[in-house]
Formats: C-alpha cells, structure tokens, sequence
C-alpha cells in the first residue's frame, strides 16, 4: 500500500476511535459494559434467559427495547423474549394484577407497601424452580424496575436472592429547562436546546428518546420544556403540536410534559387588552387554553410560572397577588388534573430591603390561600444558587402551602460546564439541615417529601444542565450532576457518597482502585469550589450578566442588589452582610432556635459567617487566625484542591479511555487557571481595603487588581436572551 493511503487509513481510523470514544460519553450511566466475570455473568444469564412480557403497551415497547438493547452488551449473548408467563420463564416481568393468581400471595405484603410509582424485584421459588419477577401497581413501575436490575447487573451486585421493594418518595421528579424558543439556553452550558422546534412535529430526534430513557432509568418523570422567562408563543397552536410530538414521546417512558405559561399571554397571543387574573375574560382565555392542550396532550403537567420577579409580568401588574395570579392559572387546569408550580424567585426594584429577606415577606401572608393544586417552588437558598447558601427561610415557615425545592443542575455560578463540581453534595446538605420548624428533625428533606406537613404535592426540581453536546452536559462529569438529581428527587435521604460511587462504576470502571480515590475527589470538588470562590459565606461576588469569573469591585448596576459590592458590604473596617437583628435582621424569619445561631456570631457554623455577620479583618475565627488570613488561606485552599483533583485523575489513567482522560484533565486544567484567577482577582480587590499583607501560604497573584478588573466575557455562554 502506498504510504498517503496508509496515511489515510491511519487518520479515519483515529478518527473512528475517537468518534465510538465520544459515543460512549453520549450513553451516559447506560453504557451496559461486557461483564468479563464469567461466573457473574452466568448467573445473570440464567435470570434472564427467557423474558416473559405480556403486553403491547409503549411502557412495555420500551422496557423490552432496553433490555434486548442491554442484555446482549452486558452478557454478550441473545435473549429470548415470550409472550406471557410459561413454565421456561426465568423473568416475568408484569403488574401484580396480572400476575398468576398463585404467585400473588407471595407478594401481597410488599405491594401493598409500594406507592402508584413503586416497585419489586424479587427471586422466588414458584412451580419447583428459581423465577424472578419485576412487579408493580402501575406499568410505570416495570420499566423503573427495569431500569434497576440492569443497574444491578451493572454495578456487578448479586441477583439471586434479589429482594428490592422501592417506591419514589417524592411524587413529581422534574427538571425545568431554561430553553429558549431561538434554541438557546438561558443558563446553558452544553450547546443548544434539545428541543428541535424547527422541525417538530414530524422530525422526532433519537436524542427525544435517549432523553427520556436517561430519566427513566432514575426516575425522573416530569420535564417543563421551556424557559420561565417564558414565551406566550409557545401556547399558539403551532407550537402546542410540537409539544404534543414531544409528550407522545415521554409518556411512554413515565414523563409528563409541563409548560412555562408567560403572564402576559391572554394579551400577547390572545388579543386581550389584559391579562388581570379577576377578569373574567382573561379567566375564560386561561380555560379555554388549558381545554385545547389537555385534547392533544391529555396528561399534560400543568404550567409552571415566574410572575413578578426579573421583569416578567404577573399579576401585580393590575394591583392583584400572586394568590389571585396562581389560582386563576389552577382553575383553569383543576379539570384537567393539571397542577400549577408557582415560583417564589421574587424580588423588587421598589423595595429596598434585604433581597435575602423578599420571598418570604412577600409569599407568608399568603400561606394557606392557594388553591390545592398549586405548589410554591423555592430555590434551595434565599439569594441565587450560590456556591453555598444557608437554607430558604420559606422551608418549614410555610406550613400549609406545599412547597418545591429547586435546585440548579446547570452550573451558573459554579464555572459553568468547565469546573468539576460534584452537586449532590451541596443537594444533600440543603435536604439534611434542619429547619427546627416543629421542633428537632423538620429537615428540609422532609418538608419536600410532605412527610412533615403532610401536603398533598410534593416536587422536587432541577434547572436541566442538558444541551446538543455529545455528552449532553458539557463536563462529563457534570453528567453525575444530572444523575444525582434524579436519584435525590427519588429518594432524598441517600447520600451523595452513594451517588458518586454508583456514577462511577456506572459510567467508567467497577474497580475499586479506581473508584474510591476518584469518588473522594468528587466529594470534595463542591468545597473546593466555595473556597476557591466564597468562601466563609462570601456570595454573589461574581461578574456581570453572564456570572463568569469574579467581579467582587462591580458596583454600577441599575439596582443596589445586582451588584456585588452590596453583598459584601467591604469596607476598611471589615467585610461581610449584617443580617443579624443589628443589621437586615434577615436571621428573624428562621426558627428561634436557627436564629439563635445565626446571631451569635461564636455559633454559627464559620462557613456562613459573612452571610450573616459584618466582621473586622482581625476577627480571631475558631483555628486562631485572623479573619483576612483565613479568607486568604481558604482561597488558596481551593486552589489546592484542584491541584490535587488533577493528581487523582492522572493517577486513574490506566482505568479510563485516553479520550476520556483527555476531556477532563484538559477540563481541570481550566478549573485550575480559573481557582487561581478567582484568588488573585478577589484577593487583590479585598486587600485595597484590608490593607494586610498575603499570609505565606498563598501564593502571590501574576498580575494587578487592574487587569482582573479589564477582563470582559462579551460571547460567554448562557447569557438572558436580548428579546427578553
Ligand atoms: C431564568 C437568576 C438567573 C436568571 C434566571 C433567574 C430565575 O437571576 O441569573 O438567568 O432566569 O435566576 O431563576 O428566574
């Protein structure tokens, strides 16, 4: 062969390598890799030698094209599927009401345990052999229990005495998608929209599908498509039959659709003069649009809303509330069984007390006034998805209003998709904190799975961090982002311990010499980011608009709590945000107990300090160093941190494709360019007022104040779009 066309040959097949490298990071945590074990993968074999499935249904279509997509990966052989249950199957898989009728008292008592979206997997011995069975109430719960058991034979667990009875504990797993009509995404670091609008209806992507099977298979089931910075035109008919494509879809996969509903609407698309929530005509608009989604979309969610808050018009517009506003939109779907998610992202340009302190003053008189099928969704902080935040004081302070939790997935102000930062872990900490609102135990956890006040809804929402990138979130491991979302909103009280470990066998190698060392790394990426950022309760120090990169010195906002020097509250003396009852007095809407805390600056936990309390630069923190010091040394540890990130991930080569090495020690090497750009621009800004020398432990800065302070991110991604 003549050496160009070796040459050629050469270049396709790197290129083919590379390409089938990329396509394993688009099959997430659903890799389904060969078991090498021999004795394992017998064993599993022998479970699901001959399937039994029974129906024809899109639950079951799916399920089967999961297993016969899996199987022959993960046990390198064929399976046999049938038609119903006969004396050769090893694995039935069906609801309990069409099990055999003497196969059901075998399992009567745990049915009756599980909820409408539960399941069981269990190996029982039935007509002399060994059967397994996936079993449920409800279809939805076979493909969930499906999804299980290939996760089991994934992580390589025993399946002969399988036993697993497990139900979701809270009712609706959703992600929000801050997608845009345009295809951008507000927020978004992963490329485009999923959502091809241009040529839905008829153009169903394989992506709607591989979506939906990734949320399945960690039970998330609902999904709002689009932005709550919301379009009307979405509620037109053109784009209704797009949605409806997108439903047919989802529902088979256990996913309901919900749509962002822009206030405005009965005037934007629907020719009214307004859109007063008392009117009668805009109340009709409302009925009747809600009548024309639920004949195409008939289990469509319900709408989710962002009234009054960033510029978006609501109900205060016309002097009315955000009771009248909520309720309106929940008449209009109660027929419907479609549920309104109200946001509590509230704050004024008219009001110019402490933004932390807004939501709550604004949505407490209103406990108890909300229709039944109306949730209130609270982000996990009373700010903005901070790296760290203390909890929403609206957690447990309302108690007869069903509250959401929302958190955000995508990594807005944790260094967008370029930082490994490990979310679960500040998720975790937001659900383990104790509210103290009845008493010791009113965890947050608790208050979102109902199980404290007894609501009737209970959610749990994550901002998507999902775009067009081949690997659907920009870092791979941003994918465990997404993952562990779903596996918190199914079951809150798992640790975040748990979930990185699952991930990571899942998505890249069993071992345990890889495992364990890489797992460690994750669980201390999310500290490591608060450090390298903001740390001891520093937030919101971040650059204009697009948040990328630090801008602790911006104060020329149109509004004194867009910019950062209102939340830092810097001066020669000091630095840090009196919310105490000598400053905002913020620390006033949480449980005396936690107010007790927050004030008494000798209690409070040190990694909220300065969210809460203005302090002198000397101030002796608990080691003994001075305040100025210990900021400075925490940034510095940061820093460290990823530096030793990248040392794990070097030393977890041989366990990982080149490829996939590659991608993410290239990734941490930005993470570390951009740790040390945070230190410097933060610390050379704080010291203009400090005036305090750099303890030895940190490293001296490369450049001035001024070149930080020059630096500008016209094209960052994510940014709002301009039409808004
Ligand atoms: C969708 C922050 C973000 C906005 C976002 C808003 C919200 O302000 O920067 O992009 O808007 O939160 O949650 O509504």
């Amino acid at each position: 062969m003549k050496q160009r066309n070796v040459l050629v040959l050469f270049f396709f097949l790197m290129i083919t390598v590379a390409q089938s490298q990329q396509l394993s990071d688009y099959d997430l945590w659903l890799k389904y890799n060969l078991i090498e074990n021999s004795e394992l993968s017998d064993s599993y074999s022998k479970i699901t030698n001959s399937i039994s499935i029974s129906s024809e249904s899109e639950v079951f279509k799916n399920l089967k094209k999961e297993l016969s997509l899996a199987l022959p990966k993960i046990l390198n052989n064929k399976t046999k599927f049938q038609n119903g249950f006969t004396n050769e199957t090893t694995l039935l898989i069906d609801t309990f009401k069409n099990l055999p009728t003497d196969l059901k008292p075998k399992i009567q008592k745990s049915i009756d345990s599980v909820n409408e979206e539960g399941f069981i997997i269990k190996s029982i011995a039935f007509n002399n052999k060994q059967l397994t069975i996936i079993t449920a109430k409800k279809e939805v719960g076979l493909l969930y229990g499906t999804f299980k058991l290939l996760e089991f034979m994934q992580l390589h667990k025993p399946l002969t005495d399988i036993d697993v009875v497990d139900s979701p504990k809270i009712q609706l797993r959703m992600l929000n998608h801050w997608d845009n009509l345009d295809r951008s995404v507000e927020r978004g670091y992963a490329g485009f929209s999923l959502w091809n609008w241009q040529k839905l209806p008829e153009h169903i992507d394989q992506r709607y599908i591989d979506y939906a099977r990734a949320n399945a298979s960690i039970g998330i089931n609902a999904t709002v498509l689009t932005n709550v910075n919301a379009n009307a035109l979405v509620l037109t008919p053109m784009y209704l039959e797009k949605v409806e494509a997108l439903a047919n879809v989802f529902r088979g996969y256990g996913i309901k659709v919900y749509l962002t509903a822009r206030f405005s609407a009965p005037i934007e698309i629907g020719n009214l003069e307004t859109a007063d929530p008392l009117d009668s005509e805009v109340q009709k608009w409302w009925a009747n649009k809600a009548s024309e989604i639920y004949k195409r979309i008939p289990d469509f969610g319900g709408f989710l809303v962002k009234a009054n808050s960033e510029g978006q018009p609501g109900p205060q517009n016309y002097g009315r509330n955000h009771v009248d506003g909520a309720n309106m939109m929940a008449t209009a779907l109660e027929p419907f069984g479609g549920n309104v998610i109200w946001r509590a992202f509230v704050y004024s340009e008219h009001d110019d007390t402490d933004r932390a302190k807004q939501a709550y003053d604004e949505f407490l008189p209103y406990d108890g006034k909300f229709k039944d099928n109306v949730v209130v969704q609270v982000k996990n902080g009373p700010i903005d998805f901070q790296p760290r935040e203390p909890f929403h004081p609206m957690f447990g302070a309302l108690k007869k209003t069903p509250l959401a939790m929302e958190f955000q997935i995508t990594q807005e102000y944790l260094g967008f998709s370029s930082h490994l930062v490990f979310l679960p872990k500040l998720f975790e900490e937001v659900l383990d904190t104790d509210t103290y609102q009845k008493g010791k135990g009113s965890t947050i956890a608790k208050i979102i799975d109902g199980s404290l006040y007894r609501n009737k809804i209970t959610v749990m929402a994550g901002v998507s961090n999902i775009g067009t990138d081949i690997n659907w979130t920009g870092h791979p491991f941003a994918q465990a982002n997404w993952y562990g979302f779903g596996r918190l909103a199914w079951d809150p009280y798992i640790s975040s311990e748990q979930i990185a470990d699952e991930w990571l066998r899942l998505t890249y190698n069993t071992d345990d010499a890889f495992v364990e060392p890489v797992k460690r790394m994750m669980l201390t990426s999310r500290e490591a980011v608060v450090n390298y950022m903001n740390p001891i309760g520093l937030h919101h120090i971040f650059d204009t608009g697009h948040h990328y990169g630090p801008g602790p010195w911006v104060d020329n906002l149109g509004r004194p709590d867009w910019n950062p020097v209102y939340y830092h509250q810097t001066d020669t003396e000091g630095i840090g945000f009196d919310r105490t009852t000598s400053g905002s007095n913020a620390t006033e809407q949480y449980a005396p107990h936690v107010q007790d805390m927050y004030n008494d600056v000798t209690a409070i936990p040190e990694e909220y300090l300065l969210w809460f309390h203005h302090l002198p630069w000397n101030y002796k923190l608990k080691n003994g160093e001075i305040l100025w010091d210990g900021i400075a040394i925490k940034y510095q540890e940061g820093v460290d941190q990823v530096k030793t990130m990248i040392k794990t991930w070097d030393a977890s080569k041989s366990y990982v494709s080149e490829q996939e090495y590659n991608d993410v020690k290239m990734l941490l090497q930005i993470q570390l360019k951009e740790a040390q750009w945070w230190r410097d621009a933060c610390l050379l800004y704080f010291q203009t007022f400090s005036k305090l020398p750099l303890p030895d432990k940190v490293e001296k800065p490369t450049h001035t104040l001024e070149y930080y302070q020059s630096l500008k991110f016209p094209f960052a991604p994510g940014i709002k779009p301009k039409w808004d």
